[in-house]
């Protein structure tokens, strides 16, 4: 018995380390959505595949999208400084930046065709592909909060911790005509079950 426990005890200490998600509550201005730090060390495809797989209190998890100056602050000071991978890529076309999860998946921020007013906040000279090709979405790479585009195709190979969002929004799944027909139901029934 003492040996599973020490096993149990090795795997459950294996694990990335989850702090308790913090609430943005709506009476301090916020979007009643929580954000998530996860230690981790990963590429941003890995991050983005485990946020979509997290859920808390019944609500969806994506990597963070950050969509004004007030979330941007209320992450920073209330959730986490370190640098972390969250929700936008230029993989699709270079220099124009979307969010790919989350409610506001497919929204360009950045870049041609972005509306007036969208929120980014880079750092000094970025975004820049460095490197062959930078097209995924650090937080926090500077100490002041600001953005950096990192990782694939050409500075492939990095590695970092994440943000998780949870928000009230479904999740946006994009399937073809036929396999959204069977897959909407399936995904109903996953979703009344997390609840
Ligand atoms: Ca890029
Ligand atoms: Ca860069």
């Amino acid at each position: 018995m003492r040996r599973q426990l020490a096993m149990v005890f090795l795997a459950t200490t294996a694990l990335p380390a989850l702090s308790a998600p913090v609430l943005w509550d709506v009476s301090a201005g916020g979007n009643g959505h929580y954000y998530d730090f996860v230690q981790a060390s990963v590429d941003w495809d890995t991050a983005l595949a485990a946020a979509a797989a997290a859920s808390h209190l019944g609500q969806n998890g994506y990597l963070a999208t950050v969509t004004s100056a007030a979330e941007q602050a209320f992450i920073f000071t209330a959730v986490s400084s370190q640098l972390a991978w969250i929700g936008g890529s230029d993989r699709e076309t270079e220099g124009v930046w979307k969010w790919i999860d989350g409610p506001e998946a497919g929204q360009i921020f950045f870049g041609p065709g972005a509306p007036s007013g969208a929120y980014s906040n880079w750092g000094a000279a970025e975004p820049n592909n460095c490197c062959s090709g930078e097209d995924y979405l650090q937080f926090a790479f500077s100490g002041a909060g600001l953005w950096n585009d990192h990782g694939g195709p050409g500075n492939s190979g990095q590695l970092n911790s994440y943000l998780i969002e949870y928000g009230a929004a479904p999740v946006q799944v994009t399937l073809p005509g036929s396999l959204a027909l069977i897959a909407m139901p399936l995904l109903a029934l996953s979703y009344r079950r997390r609840v």
